[in-house]
């Protein structure tokens, strides 16, 4: 069976997606589309088969021929079109961030818990990227034992003019508290932010940014912004375990020795880099809303905790301060699948 998918927000990401269920992944369709441009929905709809374009995302999610929904408008649209979901029972992907507050998180995760069972994830895609994964696998399987510190890099070539400096925080480091997360299986504690020395690429940013975050257990975690860095999107990550270090490998199917020199090619952009991830990302999404589970991949309650870390963030940029990290008590919902209440999803 065919999943007939809509689409809010037709922009850089929604466009990108939309190829990828049309041309890519399988088991779904697009047949709905909306964005507050009406006429780069309609030139998206046109280079479809089948989509009717609506005049809101509202309309869109209570259309009877959506069976789920896909939010990749701007971030300060996404609890209202989440929650739209919710209340009409349809499954929603929605791009991160999930909302743009705490408490906008949160009352989504309020929504999706009176409904009994996951219909949301949020598209953190890193999760889906087989360097990760495989980086992951290493943590887990024991052999560099416990993880001490982890570093995250997050280079960035330029960023667009409207690009603010929270943004390094709220719109780019969101990943690395995301993967922080998950590849260490547990949540952030507390948060410092110290500016370098500025890039004067970067106008008025504070660019790059140092991020020194602290896990439950004390795991020490830096996490580098730098957003103007203009040689390529380069995404790195290294665990300092007990007994060795895991790190993602460099990219590039290809290394070249010629004139005295080794070479291999760095990525354009996020695009480029997680292209792989975001097939498997939306394949596994297709599947998971298939099978009637709603979603399987990062939850409400990832969105949540992501999005606190992201607000301390910004509070300890400001202030300078060590700010601490404070998540309410986790609903059942949320809990890993062993650990999930019987008779619950
Ligand atoms: P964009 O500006 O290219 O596209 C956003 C689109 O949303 C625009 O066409 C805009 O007209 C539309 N829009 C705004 N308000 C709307 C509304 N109320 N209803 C319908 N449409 C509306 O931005 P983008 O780069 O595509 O980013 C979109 C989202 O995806 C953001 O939340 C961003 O953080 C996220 N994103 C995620 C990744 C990732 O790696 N996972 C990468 C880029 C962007
Ligand atoms: C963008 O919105 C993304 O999500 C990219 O993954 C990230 O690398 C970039 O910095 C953000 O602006």
């Amino acid at each position: 069976m065919t999943l007939r998918v809509g689409v809010i927000g037709t922009g850089m990401i929604g466009q990108d997606h939309i190829r990828r269920l049309t041309h890519v992944v399988s088991g779904a369709e697009v047949v709905a589309v909306n964005d507050a441009d009406g006429d780069v929905a309609r030139q998206v709809a046109a280079g479809l088969k089948n989509a009717t374009v609506h005049a809101t995302g509202e309309n869109l999610i209570a259309d009877p021929a959506v069976d789920a929904v896909i939010v990749c408008s701007w971030g300060p649209t996404h609890e209202a079109f989440v929650l739209a979901s919710i209340a009409a029972g349809k499954p929603v992907f929605c791009e991160k961030p999930l909302a743009t507050t705490p408490e906008a998180c949160r009352n989504i995760i309020d929504a999706e818990v009176a409904h009994g069972s996951r219909l949301v994830q949020v598209g953190f895609m890193r999760r889906y990227d087989a360097a990760y994964r495989a980086l992951k696998a290493v943590i887990d399987s024991g052999e560099i034992g416990a993880p001490l510190m982890y570093s995250s890099g997050h280079r960035n070539p330029s960023v667009p003019a409207h690009y603010t400096k929270d943004m390094a925080i709220v719109d780019t480091a969101v990943h690395d508290f995301d993967v922080t997360r998950w590849l260490l299986g547990e949540e952030l504690a507390a948060i410092r932010v110290i500016a370098a020395k500025p890039n004067s690429l970067g106008g008025d940013l504070q660019d790059p940014l140092l991020m020194v975050v602290e896990t439950e257990s004390g795991v020490l975690v830096n996490v580098e912004t730098s957003v103007n860095i203009r040689y390529g999107y380069d995404i790195r990550g290294e665990v300092i375990g007990e007994t060795g270090t895991a790190a993602l490998a460099d990219r590039g199917p290809v290394v070249v020795r010629s004139g005295n020199r080794v070479s291999s090619s760095v990525p354009e952009d996020w695009r480029q880099r997680f292209i792989a991830a975001y097939d498997v990302e939306f394949q596994e999404w297709i599947a998971a809303v298939a099978a009637g589970e709603g979603a399987t991949g990062p939850s409400a309650w990832d969105g949540y905790a992501a999005q606190v870390v992201c607000d301390a963030g910004v509070a300890a940029l400001y202030s300078g301060d060590r700010v601490v990290i404070e998540l309410v008590d986790k609903p059942a919902l949320y809990a890993r699948p062993s650990e999930r209440p019987k008779g619950s999803r």
